[in-house]
């Protein structure tokens, strides 16, 4: 019989996941940013197995920053500010090529960094999007304003060709389990400012240190 029925899932709890990433004084908490992005995977992964390697970066990263932060020196990974304080000042970053610290945190976060840039311009097209638009095209759009610019040809090859198999508007907006196509609207329009709140913070950190072209 069928009594375990798995919990449905809501694009909105996974978004609201990152409002809970603003400390007070525009700290970025990272177990909440480790935990948005997990989320996020659990719905790749419902979209179908041609994502798979797109998963498999992904959830290798939030892996490494998530042992970061249960690991003993975690009490540094509490925030990114706190991270990148902490790893600069203890020469923990590879800074002009992969090294002696391949997986720091620093150069980590930065991926999934990037890829929360694509999010929120994929996310803003597919909000002011018409009943006939093409996820794939919105999909690939905000790929080459974004991440492509970070990654050789192969990786751009194989994402255009995962981006054609994404479901269309209408699937999508189902399997965001949000609501009618209007609710979906309403609640990325009030997603998508506290995603752009927290890219455009650990934008100026990057920024700030130097760090945006971590190898
Ligand atoms: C739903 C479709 C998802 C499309 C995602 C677009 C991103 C394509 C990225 C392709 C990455 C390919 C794998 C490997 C890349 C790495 O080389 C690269 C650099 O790392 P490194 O260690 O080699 O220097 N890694 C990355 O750039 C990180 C990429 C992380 C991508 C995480 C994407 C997670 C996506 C979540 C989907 C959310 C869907 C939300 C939808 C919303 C609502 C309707």
């Amino acid at each position: 019989a069928n009594t375990v029925e798995e919990k449905k899932f809501s694009l909105k709890e996974v978004l609201d996941t990152f409002s809970l990433c603003l400390s007070e004084n525009k700290e970025v908490y990272i177990e909440h940013y480790v935990e948005g992005w997990r989320g996020l995977v659990r719905f790749m992964n419902s979209l179908g197995s041609v994502f798979s390697f797109i998963s498999k970066d992904a959830v290798n990263k939030i892996e490494i920053l998530a042992n970061l932060l249960n690991g003993e020196n975690g009490t540094h990974y509490i925030t990114i500010q706190s991270m990148v304080k902490y790893e600069l000042d203890s020469g923990l970053v590879d800074l002009t090529q992969r090294d002696k610290h391949p997986e720091s945190g620093c150069r980590t976060l930065l991926r999934l960094h990037r890829a929360l840039r694509w999010l929120e311009l994929f996310l803003e097209r597919l909000r002011t999007s018409s009943e006939d638009s093409k996820t794939s095209v919105m999909c690939s759009e905000a790929y080459n304003e974004s991440l492509a610019q970070h990654h050789g040809w192969i990786i751009r090859k194989a994402s255009g060709m995962a981006f054609c198999y994404l479901p269309g508007r209408p699937t999508f907006f189902e399997v965001m389990n949000v609501g009618t196509p209007e609710e979906v609207v309403a609640m990325l329009g009030e997603a998508l400012p506290i995603i752009s709140d927290v890219y455009n913070i650990t934008e100026n950190v990057y920024t700030q240190h130097e760090l945006l072209q971590l190898p």
